[in-house]
């Protein structure tokens, strides 16, 4: 029996979606596990403790983070099921990871409120977020732990 394949993200995620329709082109089958917004799981947190975000694949209980990645996972370890995704020729190859890099930087921006990151900038006092800036909790004067928790509910 295959392992079976499972996908940990949310709905309107560009990266999620890439995910699926690279699994869809391979006729895989696939479980899409719904992360709460403003809250993340702790299967996704277990998964990606690097970067703390989704998609996650879990294939065999295996996780495969970073959608481009898993998108080429996906090619190779389903390589028998349906057509390649990526191209055989290395320098076509390298022109489609060159322009699925590009989109990733112009599109990734307004995506990235990631936690660690709010918070290493808060930390260094250099966070221009205004959403981080004009939180309720900021102002409200609560301390460590609970400061940061509402924070991240609030964003
Ligand atoms: N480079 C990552 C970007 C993933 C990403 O930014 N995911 C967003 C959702 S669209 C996320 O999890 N954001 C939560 C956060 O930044 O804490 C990828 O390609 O998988």
């Amino acid at each position: 029996m295959s392992e079976p394949v499972v996908v940990v993200g949310g709905w309107a995620s560009p990266f999620v979606t890439r995910v699926c329709i690279a699994l869809r082109l391979k006729g895989v089958e696939y479980e899409f596990l719904q992360e709460a917004v403003g809250r993340k799981s702790e299967l996704l947190l277990r998964s990606n403790p690097v970067y703390r975000k989704m998609p996650v694949l879990l294939h065999g209980g295996r996780p495969v983070c970073e959608s481009l990645v898993i998108v080429q996972y996906v090619d190779e370890a389903f390589s028998a099921a349906g057509k390649p995704i990526l191209p055989a020729d290395p320098y076509r190859r390298a022109v489609h990871r060159f322009w699925a890099e590009y989109a990733d930087a112009k599109v990734a921006a307004p995506f990235t409120t990631s936690d660690t990151e709010r918070y290493g900038r808060r930390r260094q006092g250099r966070c221009r977020g205004a959403g981080v800036r004009r939180a309720p909790a900021a102002r409200g004067g609560l301390p460590g732990v609970q400061r940061r928790e509402a924070l991240l509910r609030w964003g």
